[in-house]
């Protein structure tokens, strides 16, 4: 039976970040401290996140690792209060052991940016937990992940991606996860460039054609920013993309993807509210055309 949180829900649900870094480019030491990343986590709860996302590690371009234990000990506590408190939790890892332990604190669901590439024991620890399980396209850790930013063949990035996807599918199927537990992401920012940021989100039904709910994580990336520079030409700053990332989360409530992943969740649930009011005034008002009329 597919898992309930995979279900259609005639909307897209919204993923809620809650970076628990001292550097990620978005929010990185905002939320370090337990309490503080509880307090912001129960925020974008009450502005409509259905699911959080607590992640211990910041795969901003150029980022260095932190040590496993690190990233335990910024993970595990956030996410056992917050289960506890009755929040699905996913858990924003690439780490086999910090996988674990997060599904043993309570999380429900794992959002593994390598999509089971970065530690061997990954698929494993999943299928054995028969959870949810966010396989996002990747090519290379975010230290060097630039230099992979190439998509020469035929069919361009979109191509690419799907064809990666589908061969991390065939590695996840084998390790034993069921496939009605897989939600696949196109991984806009990671070994892509603004253009290709751009062609995946005009591509999306390909990577909807593999046959998996889709997950897509746009807020705040530096292709909304260098869409939108200053009079110097400079990008928009971080904290100033918010409008754009709205937009994008039109576009992808019209597209019919499983989840988006933001930072601002108040502003993608109200987008949310009107593209689903005009859905139903469609509905309602629409005359339901004749069998010759729609041949
Ligand atoms: N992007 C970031 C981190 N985790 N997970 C998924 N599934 N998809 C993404 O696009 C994604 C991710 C980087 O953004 P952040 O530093 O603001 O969290």
């Amino acid at each position: 039976m597919p898992d309930p949180l995979l279900a259609p829900l005639g909307r897209p649900r919204l993923m809620g970040v809650v970076n628990v870094t001292p550097d990620s480019f978005s929010d990185g030491g905002r939320w370090v401290e337990p309490g503080a990343a509880i307090a912001h986590a129960h925020d974008l709860l009450a502005d409509g996140a259905d699911i959080l996302d607590i992640g211990g590690e910041s795969t901003r371009p150029g980022a260095t690792r932190p040590l496993v234990e690190e990233e335990l000990g910024r993970v595990v506590p956030v996410i056992r209060a917050l289960a506890a408190d009755g929040a699905v939790v996913s858990v924003d890892t690439m780490r086999a052991d910090v996988a674990e332990a997060s599904l043993a604190a309570g999380a429900t669901m794992v959002n593994d940016v390598s999509g089971g590439l970065a530690d061997p024991r990954m698929l494993e620890v999943v299928a054995a937990a028969g959870a949810p399980y966010v396989a996002m396209h990747w090519r290379a850790h975010s230290d060097h992940m630039r230099d992979f930013a190439r998509y020469d063949a035929a069919g361009g990035v979109v191509a690419a991606v799907c064809e990666e996807l589908s061969q991390r599918v065939e590695a996840m199927l084998a390790a034993g996860i069921a496939p009605d537990r897989i939600v696949l992401d196109p991984g806009l920012g990671f070994a892509k460039r603004a253009e290709h940021n751009w062609q995946l989100l005009a591509g999306l039904d390909a990577v909807q054609a593999l046959g998996h709910p889709v997950l897509v994580g746009a807020s705040r990336k530096s292709f909304l920013g260098s869409l939108l520079p200053g009079p110097d030409g400079s990008p928009r700053p971080v904290d100033r993309r918010e409008d754009a990332n709205t937009a994008v989360t039109v576009h992808l409530a019209q597209q019919g993807v499983w989840g988006i992943r933001v930072h601002d969740v108040r502003a993608s649930r109200d987008a949310l509210a009107v593209v689903e009011r005009l859905a139903a005034e469609h509905h309602q008002t629409l005359p339901t055309p004749t069998p010759q009329e729609s041949a």
